[in-house]
C-alpha cells in the first residue's frame, strides 16, 4: 500500500476518536467501576437505559460480550437459542453459546436475515424425554450479513408477544440498532420496548473507540455484572473510555443518514458494475456478490488494497463495504471506481 489517505469501508468499527472524545476523555472523572464508583460510567449506564428504555445498563468492552452475557441470562444449560442462520453469534462469536451457556443455537434460514414469527413458532419446543428446549430467541438488528436489514417494527412485536405468550424470553443484537432506528424513523426506546435484554455498539456508527451496553430489567444488569466479572470485563476506572462513549451516544446518531446516504450510493453505483448483485439494504452496510464477475473477492480484496481501498471479502462469492463518519462521499466515489476497474480489468 502507498503512503495515500487509505479508504477503509471494511467495517464501522475502525472510526478514530472525534477531537470532542478525546477532550471528554482527557477531562473524565474517574473511579473504581469494580466498586461501582466510577462517576463517568454510572452517567454513560444511566443514561444508556434512559435511551433503550429499560432499567438498567451495563457499560462493557465489546459487543461479543454483550450478546454472551445477554444469552447467558436468559437461558439454562442444555436448552436451544433461536435464530436466523447468519447471525454474528453464530458465525463470528467463538460459539460462546455453546462455551458459556451451555446452550446449542437452532438456525432459521432466511433471505435477508430476517426472522418471523411463523418461522419461530413451531420451532419452540416444551421440555420433553427426547428434545432440548427452547431457552430463548436472538434477532440481529440491524442484520450485519444480511445487507444491514432493519427489522420491521411489528415483526419484531409479533415475535416478542408469541414467545413471550409461552415464556421464551428474546435477546436483541442490536450492535447497530441506532442504524434501523435511523432508517425506520422509530426511536431505540420503541425498537426495543419488548425484548427482554438488548445490546447495542458505541464502537461502531457511534464512533466511539471502544466499548458497548448491555440493558434490561434491574434484577437481570445485576447478574450481568457478575457475568461481565466472571468474563474479566471489570474495566476499573473506566470512565476514561465510557466519557467517549457518552459524547458518541448524544452525537453519533446524527451522522448515520449521511453514512446510510453514502451506502445507498455505493450500492448503485456497485448494481452498475456488469455482473455485481447487490443485497437489497437500508443502513450502512453493502454486501454484493462478485460471483458472475469471474473474480475471487480475497484477490479483489488484495488488489484493491494495492489502491488504497480497504473492503471486507466475506466468502467466496460476498465483499461488503461498511460506511462510517470517517468516509466522505467522494472517497465512496473513488472507492467505487477503483472496485469498477480492478473487476474490470
Ligand atoms: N461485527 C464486526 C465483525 O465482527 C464482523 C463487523 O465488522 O461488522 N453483533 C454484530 C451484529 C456485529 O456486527 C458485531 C461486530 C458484533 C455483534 C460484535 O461486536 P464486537 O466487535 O464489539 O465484539
Amino acid at each position: 500500500m502507498n503512503h495515500r489517505t487509505v479508504i477503509d469501508l471494511r467495517s464501522d468499527t475502525v472510526t478514530k476518536p472525534t477531537l470532542a472524545m478525546r477532550q471528554a476523555m482527557f477531562d473524565a472523572e474517574v473511579g473504581d467501576d469494580v466498586y461501582g464508583e466510577d462517576p463517568t460510567v454510572n452517567r454513560l449506564e444511566a443514561r444508556a437505559a434512559e435511551i433503550v428504555g429499560k432499567e438498567a445498563a451495563l457499560f462493557l468492552p465489546t459487543g461479543t460480550m454483550g450478546n454472551t452475557i445477554g444469552i447467558k441470562l436468559l437461558t439454562e444449560h442444555g436448552q436451544e437459542v433461536i435464530a436466523d442462520s447468519r447471525v454474528h453469534i453464530v458465525d463470528w462469536e467463538l460459539s460462546m453459546t455453546a462455551w458459556f451457556s451451555g446452550c446449542q443455537m437452532r438456525t432459521v434460514e432466511t433471505t435477508d436475515g430476517i426472522l418471523t414469527w411463523d418461522r419461530i413458532r413451531g420451532l419452540i419446543k416444551p421440555v420433553t424425554f427426547n428434545a432440548a428446549p427452547t431457552g430463548a430467541i436472538t434477532i440481529e438488528n440491524t442484520h450485519n450479513l444480511g445487507g444491514g436489514r432493519v427489522y420491521p417494527q411489528e415483526v419484531i412485536d409479533e415475535i416478542c408477544d408469541g414467545a413471550h405468550e409461552r415464556d421464551v424470553p428474546v435477546h436483541m443484537d442490536g450492535a447497530r440498532v441506532f442504524n434501523a432506528a435511523t432508517a425506520s424513523g422509530r426511536s431505540v426506546r420503541e425498537i426495543a420496548a419488548k425484548v427482554d435484554t438488548i445490546t447495542f455498539c458505541l464502537s461502531k456508527g457511534l464512533g466511539a473507540p471502544m466499548g458497548s451496553i448491555i440493558a434490561g430489567s434491574r434484577p437481570l444488569m445485576d447478574r450481568a455484572r457478575l457475568l461481565r466479572k466472571r468474563l474479566g470485563g471489570g474495566m476499573r476506572q473506566a470512565g476514561v473510555l465510557a466519557a467517549a462513549g457518552l459524547v458518541a451516544l448524544e452525537h453519533g446518531p446524527a451522522q448515520l443518514p449521511n453514512d446510510h446516504a453514502n451506502a445507498r450510493f455505493i450500492a448503485t453505483r456497485l448494481a452498475e458494475i456488469e455482473g455485481v448483485i447487490v443485497f437489497p439494504g437500508e443502513t450502512n452496510i453493502v454486501i454484493f456478490d462478485i460471483a458472475a464477475t469471474g473474480r475471487i473477492p480475497r484477490e479483489v480484496s488484495a488488489q484493491l488494497r494495492e489502491r488504497g481501498v480497504l473492503m471486507s471479502a466475506f466468502s467466496d462469492r460476498l465483499m461488503r463495504a461498511v460506511t462510517h463518519r470517517d468516509v466522505t462521499r467522494e472517497q465512496c466515489e473513488t472507492a467505487i471506481g477503483e472496485l469498477a476497474d480492478v473487476i474490470g480489468g
